[in-house]
């Protein structure tokens, strides 16, 4: 367990966070000689950048956007008080890997670029004057990295990212960044889970401080009166009459956790925490007991010019849009989100199934058109398995203890469409799955998204599942146009072998879905135009409504958004139901009337 990892920063009568957001310094070191040149002491020549944001839209030149290797930032911080507290700094993230410097000394490094950086910088700060604060960043792939890709090198010496996955290298410092105050004695991470009995509810909790005071833990409700109780690290609250958080029919309630001495409250933390319940029986997904057939989407982190920075009034407008369709669900494709998004679907009552960044475990840089070709790339058969299994792990560990809390977080996927045919592959996941069951407090379900070759006579890994999550684009990348109808019966075809295998689990749909320009129409259809992803849809709709196993679907994607280069990209990925700007596609329509009554 990682100190402060899963806990976002907040300010309570004991604590205290300072966004450091703005403008900070920043340069490229195509050469890494940062490190030698001191770089993390003062760096000559650097350029202004925002942060949050990604790098790579701000600029107006090929070689900063596709810039790919070391590169720097920069900023000073000024510390008013440091007696009696630990000062730590926690980055949302740093893209896809980071050290941090204070003063000229290191702090932590950290592998991995969708999870918080956190470090205790007490002992090299300086109260009552600025200190520097510096951050050796790198974006390179390679095949133990997550997500997986590599790197090459064009005859310039100019190095390019080469990513076995279908977005945008985004990278930079991407989320928010926080100056942190605590107690010595502290609340280091606690887990709640609710259970249900009649119209009560116990929350039993589990609070890790780093002493030995008394701990305390009370409820209290939305209009601030506490209903609940109780002291000690290990405890359960009584909640009489709960009002449960239910799906686009959210309750918080307002958690908070006290470390006291007598009357003497030493530290405090305080929390929304949403009463629900989740499980899969037979082949239904139930909240609070309840069916709930999930509607929505895949998404990404991504607009124009911010890239993948984290925006609230995107993550507003999103959540808008999703309301607008009728949506309840959104899978955090492919690599956890920055906090808010899951903050603020606990706040309107979406589910989410939580991805870790395994993606691109399938050797190709085009690997969404690969997928369902047959072809086979070794993958868990190299050398660098290990190394890619033990980033795995990790990643699986801090997520999970990121986003535990959450009601909205109603499963986690920790992969997406790897090679799943090869025994190597089975060894691989299940210790992935063993380990995420280990970790996670509420038990929640755990699943992974499926390509086409991960089919039912061949796969080695549906079995790992609580629940399947197939990505399928009969009518898309097979059969498409005028062949639909071919599509269509391969699609009844493949779900009638996998009814054949009775695993008794729910099915749902985590990729269906067709480019579509916004600025094109045509009759009859083509593909590509508005009246084809209309068409296609109401014909996987069609073969959904068939298998009663079928208890979801989230379409690719909600929007439009950036990919690498390439002739099968029209700047971008263009299977957005909204365009990037997030204005509707006629397709839009068809869910918003497909899901009023679903
Ligand atoms: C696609 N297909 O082709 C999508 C990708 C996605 O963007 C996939 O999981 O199978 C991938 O990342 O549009």
């Amino acid at each position: 367990m990682l100190d402060q990892l899963s806990l976002y920063p907040r300010i309570t009568h004991t604590r205290t966070s300072v966004s450091l957001d703005g403008m900070w310094h920043f340069r490229f070191d195509p050469e890494s000689i940062g490190e030698q040149e001191k770089w993390m002491d003062h760096m000559d020549s650097s350029i202004s950048i925002p942060v949050p944001s990604s790098f790579a839209d701000l600029f107006t030149d090929q070689y900063s956007k596709n810039y790919c290797g070391d590169f720097w930032y920069e900023t000073d911080f000024f510390v008013p008080k440091t007696e009696n507290c630990r000062t730590m700094l926690r980055f949302g993230s740093i893209t896809h890997r980071g050290t941090v410097y204070v003063n000229g000394v290191k702090i932590t490094e950290h592998e991995g670029g969708f999870l918080p950086v956190i470090g205790d910088i007490t002992d090299v700060v300086k109260p009552g004057e600025f200190n520097h604060l510096a951050v050796k960043a790198n974006n390179e792939l390679n095949e133990s990295s997550l997500p997986c890709g590599s790197v090459k090198t064009l005859q310039n010496g100019t190095k390019l990212a080469f990513p076995y996955f279908d977005f945008f290298n985004y990278s930079g410092i991407q989320r928010s960044v926080y100056l942190i105050q605590i107690p010595d004695e502290h609340i280091q991470d606690y887990s709640a889970v609710s259970s249900l009995s009649g119209n009560d509810a116990d929350v039993a909790y589990e609070v890790i401080t780093n002493g030995e005071h008394e701990v305390r833990v009370s409820l209290f409700d939305a209009d601030g009166n506490k209903v609940a109780e109780s002291s000690g690290k290990k405890g359960t609250l009584h909640v009489e009459n709960a009002h449960l958080w239910n799906v686009r029919k959210a309750y918080l309630y307002n958690l908070c956790i006290q470390i006291v001495d007598g009357e003497k409250v030493i530290d405090e933390y305080m929390e929304r925490y949403g009463i629900r319940t989740v499980e899969i029986k037979g082949t239904k997904i139930l909240v609070n007991g309840n069916p709930v057939y999930l509607k929505g989407f895949g998404k990404h982190e991504d607009f124009d010019i911010i890239g993948r920075g984290f925006n609230w009034p995107l993550v507003k407008r999103d959540f808008e849009c999703m309301k607008w369709t009728n949506a309840n669900c959104f899978r955090t494709s492919h690599y956890p989100y920055a906090e808010e998004w899951y903050q603020f679907a606990d706040e309107e009552g979406f589910l989410i199934i939580d991805e870790v960044a395994a993606v691109g475990m399938m050797r190709s840089t085009r690997n969404f058109a690969v997928a369902g070709t047959g072809n086979y790339t070794y993958f868990f058969e190299t050398p660098t398995v290990p190394a890619l299994l033990k980033n795995h792990l990790l990643q699986v560990e801090e997520m999970i203890e990121r986003d535990k809390n959450h009601a909205s977080v109603f499963a986690f996927s920790l992969f997406n469409e790897p090679e799943t045919t090869s025994t190597y592959a089975h060894d691989y996941f299940s210790k992935v799955f063993e380990r995420a069951r280990e970790l996670d407090p509420q038990h929640r379900p755990m699943t992974g998204a499926f390509e086409k070759n991960s089919a039912p006579e061949k796969c080695q890994c549906y079995m790992l599942v609580d629940f399947m999550c197939l990505n399928r684009y009969y009518g898309w990348y097979i059969s498409g146009g005028p062949e639909i109808s071919d599509a269509i019966y391969k699609f009844h075809d493949e779900m009638q072998r996998w009814q054949a295998k009775k695993l008794n689990v729910p099915f749902v749909f985590t990729e269906f879905g067709t480019d579509t320009l916004a600025t094109e129409h045509k009759l009859p259809s083509v593909m590509w135009a508005q009246e084809y992803q209309n068409e296609y849809l109401e014909e996987n709709f069609k073969v959904f409504d068939t298998y009663d196993f079928i208890q979801g679907e989230l379409v690719w994607n909600f929007a439009d958004f950036q990919t690498t280069e390439g002739i099968m990209r029209v700047n971008g990925n263009k299977k957005g139901v909204f365009t990037r700007e997030r204005q509707p596609k006629d397709a839009a329509f068809t869910f918003r009337k497909r899901w009023e009554n679903k």
